[in-house]
């Protein structure tokens, strides 16, 4: 079985880990699953053949022996189901962890990316000022209520699992905004996830993809 997935060629984020194959390669390390990976430029991404395994034109996408999956947390959750040690075997805590997935997704995420995209784009735009402020207090409610939950625990279900992993793939986005000071056991929580080996390797080998891109360019 080969699992193959597809990353940027050169991501705009400069090997912070911060685009969507971060979580899939994270999830990929801890599964002990050996992967490799189908670098696309931004034009090939847009292309039929990408587009096949992508409809939306965007990285990451995953194959593995005739299956072709798109969308990071539906990858993740792949990844967790067949793989050990992304999800409990308890199916309470299961169901949970997987909760935990779609939630860093669809509830966590939107203001994140709405709140960094801002910060990213918008900055000379006459509303920026105004409404900067808004998203960030959107976020702030986010993270206040995720740092309740998880209070003094390492982990949001006991053990590590995959809604860790996508939760702190999510926080990680907010790593430059300086909002972590006021959620010291957030900060603790992401460090956790950062420190695990499998969080390093995959951190070092999208960085790496980065290095190379700079090495070939210049
Ligand atoms: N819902 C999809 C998923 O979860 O898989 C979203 C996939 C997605 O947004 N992919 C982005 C992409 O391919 C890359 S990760 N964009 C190119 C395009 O749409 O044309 C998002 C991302 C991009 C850049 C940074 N950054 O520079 O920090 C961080 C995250």
């Amino acid at each position: 079985m080969t699992i193959t997935i597809s990353a940027f060629a050169q991501s705009p984020d400069r090997g912070q880990g911060l685009a969507r194959d971060m979580g899939v390669r994270w999830a990929l390390e801890e599964a002990g699953l050996p992967y490799e990976v189908r670098l696309v430029s931004f034009a090939a991404m847009k292309e039929a053949p990408h587009l096949a395994h992508q409809p939306f034109g965007q990285i990451p996408s995953y194959e593995e022996d005739g299956l072709v999956l798109f969308e990071s947390g539906a990858i993740v959750l792949h990844i967790a189901e067949r793989g050990p040690g992304l999800l409990p075997d308890e199916p309470h805590a299961r169901a949970r962890s997987i909760a935990w997935i779609f939630a860093a997704l669809s509830t966590l995420e939107p203001p994140v990316i709405e709140f960094t995209m801002a910060a990213l784009f918008e900055r000379d735009r006459p509303w920026y000022e105004a409404r900067q402020p808004l998203l960030e207090t959107r976020v702030r409610a986010r993270l206040g209520q995720l740092d309740s939950r998880l209070g003094n625990n390492d982990w949001l279900e006991g053990t590590f699992s995959a809604g860790d992993l996508m939760t702190i793939t999510v926080l990680r986005r907010l790593g430059s905004s300086g909002l972590f000071a006021d959620y010291p056991r957030l900060a603790a929580y992401i460090a956790r996830g950062e420190a695990r080996p499998a969080f390093q390797r995959a951190f070092a080998d999208q960085l790496a993809v980065f290095t190379r891109s700079q090495t070939a360019s210049g």
